[in-house]
C-alpha cells in the first residue's frame, strides 16, 4: 500500500463551435475524462477522450477502465502493459505519469499548421505570424474534386513560400483523386507536403502517389494497423509521413517508438490532435516539442471549441473553464 498516492477522475463537458462535423455527425459537445495523479507533492494530469466516430471504445468503457487502473495505482500498482488498454486510456494514463515524473517538458511546440477552408486572404496574416516553415492544412474531399483542385492551386500560386498538407480522409475514388490532381500543375505539386489518405483503399492511395508525383501520408491506415500484434511500420514506407493521433494510437511510449522508427525509415512523423481539450492539446504540444521540435504538429483544433479547460492554448481568447467546476466521478 502506497498511501502517498492520490488520484482523481474528472468527467468534463465542453461546448463545441456550432459548425463542427465529424464523420457526418455534428459534435455539439466534447466530453472526456481528466486524470489527476498526486504523489510526493507532485501532480500529473492526463486526458482520456475517446473521439466519437473514430475511437472504437465508448466514453463509458474508457471511464471504467481508467478508474480500475487508478484504483490499482493508488494502492501501489505500476502503470505497466498500458497498450493492452483502450488507446485513449493508455494515452491519458501514460501522459499523467509522464507529467508526474517531470518527464514532459514545460515548453511546447505550439506552431500548429493552421486549418483553412476557403479564402487565401484569411490565411496570409496567419502565415506571416509563423516563425519557421509556412505550412497550412486544407481538408479536401468534402466538395467537388475540381473545386478542391482549383482552391489548392490558388493557395499555392498566390503564396509562393507556402507548403500545404492536404487531408482527404479516404474520400476519393481513384478517378476523383485523378480529377483533383489534374488541376494542380506538376511544378506546384512539390509544395504539397503530403495528402493524407486520398483513397478508401491504401493500395489505391499508393498508386495515386506514384502515378502523379505527389506524396501521401497515413492516418487511418496507421490507426488500423497499429492494433495488430505483429505490426511493423516497415509495411507502411510507401508514404512520406505518418500522422500520429495519440488518443487513437495508445500510450506515449507507443507513440514515441513510432516516431523513432519513422525516423530510422526516413519517414516524417506528425503529432496530431483528436480534438482533445486545451489541457490535452497543450500536453501534445509539449510532447511534440520533446520529440519532434522541428516538425509542425497538427494541433490547430482549439478553434473548434467554445471553451478551454483549465489551461490556455497560447494565443486563444476562448474562456477557460476550471477543472474544479467539472464532475468528479471518482477520487481516492
Ligand atoms: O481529419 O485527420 C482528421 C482531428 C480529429 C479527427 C480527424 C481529423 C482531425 C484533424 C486534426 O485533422 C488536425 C490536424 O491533423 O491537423
Ligand atoms: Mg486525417
Amino acid at each position: 500500500m502506497n498511501s502517498d498516492r492520490q488520484a482523481t477522475l474528472y468527467r468534463f463537458r465542453l461546448p463545441m463551435d456550432s459548425g463542427v462535423i465529424l464523420r457526418d455527425s455534428k459534435l455539439t459537445e466534447r466530453t472526456g475524462y481528466i486524470i489527476k495523479l498526486v504523489e510526493g507533492g507532485l501532480v500529473g494530469y492526463g486526458e482520456v477522450s475517446p473521439l466519437p466516430g473514430f475511437s472504437l471504445e465508448s466514453l463509458e468503457d474508457a471511464g471504467i477502465q481508467t478508474q480500475e487502473f487508478l484504483e490499482r495505482w493508488v494502492s501501489g500498482g505500476q502503470l505497466s502493459n498500458l497498450d493492452e488498454l483502450h488507446p485513449s486510456v493508455a494515452f491519458g494514463l501514460s501522459m499523467a505519469e509522464l507529467e508526474l515524473n517531470k518527464k514532459l517538458p514545460t515548453e511546447g511546440n505550439y506552431q500548429a499548421a493552421p486549418l483553412c477552408s476557403g479564402d487565401p486572404d484569411e490565411l496570409i496574416p496567419i502565415l506571416n505570424e509563423m516563425k519557421g516553415e509556412k505550412v497550412a492544412k486544407v481538408k479536401v474531399g468534402l466538395y467537388e474534386a475540381i473545386r478542391d483542385g482549383m482552391l489548392v492551386s490558388l493557395f499555392l500560386e498566390s503564396i509562393p513560400d507556402l507548403t500545404l498538407r492536404l487531408d482527404a480522409n479516404r474520400a476519393w475514388k481513384p478517378e476523383k483523386a485523378k480529377q483533383f490532381i489534374k488541376y494542380i500543375s506538376p511544378s506546384l505539386r512539390q509544395r504539397i507536403s503530403f495528402i493524407e489518405e486520398p483513397c478508401m483503399q491504401p493500395e489505391a492511395s499508393l498508386a495515386f502517389a506514384i502515378d502523379n508525383g505527389v506524396a501521401i501520408a497515413w492516418d487511418e491506415t496507421l490507426q488500423e494497423l497499429v492494433k495488430q500484434a505483429d505490426f511493423e511500420l516497415d509495411s507502411l514506407t510507401g508514404a512520406k509521413a505518418i500522422v500520429i493521433k495519440p488518443t487513437l494510437i495508445g500510450s506515449v511510449d507507443r507513440c514515441v517508438s513510432l516516431i523513432k522508427r519513422a525516423e530510422q525509415l526516413g519517414m516524417k512523423a506528425v503529432i496530431s490532435s483528436s480534438l482533445e481539450s486545451s489541457l490535452g492539446l497543450c500536453q501534445l504540444a509539449r510532447l511534440a516539442q520533446q520529440h519532434l521540435p522541428n516538425e509542425v504538429p497538427g494541433l490547430d483544433t482549439i478553434g473548434l471549441f467554445k471553451a478551454q479547460l483549465e489551461v490556455t492554448w497560447p494565443g486563444s481568447l476562448l474562456p477557460v473553464t476550471p477543472l474544479e467546476s467539472q464532475e468528479i466521478v471518482w477520487r481516492s
